[in-house]
């Protein structure tokens, strides 16, 4: 009889930690890329994912838990980030699950909300999530500044202007820090611009 209490206390002592299937937090912010990672730990193979943010509006995000085919959207109405896969899932463990990056480059208290993590068969799983973290992301990048030394020269143009005749798409870092004129496009028309605001 006194063993079947003990195993119960332990049961209760110790169900929060089984019932919970992922552990979403806030991690590292990165100055001047306004880069912030997403660190989760998971004991479930997740099939698919999503979460919103609070405190900063997102721009793109990556993929960062390993690299098996799985693809980050995000919902820039919603400041949602969704992650799937067509043909692969993530598997149980620890570390960044994505980074995000963020418009603008302003102190903000940053939030995790609404959490959806799908495990097998389609059922959600029991996701917590970590406290609110106050980001400075300040500095932020100079556009233009491809070589991110806080300063707009030449020798950024031609970063630009290499990247531009290389014809291979943009990383979206790239593309953020090359579009000087914020039209969506990186081409001649942000290489003018820059060299007017160079001289
Ligand atoms: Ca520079
Ligand atoms: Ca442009």
């Amino acid at each position: 009889m006194k063993t079947i209490s003990l195993f119960l206390i332990l049961i209760s002592l110790h169900s929060p930690i089984w019932t919970q299937d992922v552990l979403l937090t806030i991690g590292d912010a990165h100055h001047g890329l306004n880069r912030l990672e997403i660190n989760m730990v998971s004991t479930q193979t997740i099939y698919g994912f999503q979460f919103g943010l609070e405190g900063l509006n997102l721009l793109y995000g990556e993929y960062a838990f390993d690299n098996q085919g799985v693809f980050i959207s995000i919902d820039l109405d919603n400041n949602l980030i969704m992650g799937f896969g067509f043909e692969y899932f993530i598997l149980p463990g620890s570390g960044t699950l994505c980074n995000i990056y963020l418009g603008e480059g302003e102190d903000a208290a940053v939030c995790l909300r609404d959490p959806l993590f799908i495990g097998l068969g389609g059922v959600p799983l029991d996701t917590q999530l970590g406290d609110c973290t106050f980001v400075d992301f300040a500095p932020t990048i100079l556009p233009g500044d491809a070589n991110q030394d806080d300063a707009l020269n030449v020798l950024d143009l031609v970063i630009i202007i290499n990247l531009i005749l290389s014809g291979e798409a943009l990383t979206p870092i790239e593309q953020y820090i090359s579009d000087f004129n914020n039209d969506g496009t990186v081409d001649v028309l942000d290489i003018v611009d820059i060299v007017a605001s160079i001289i």
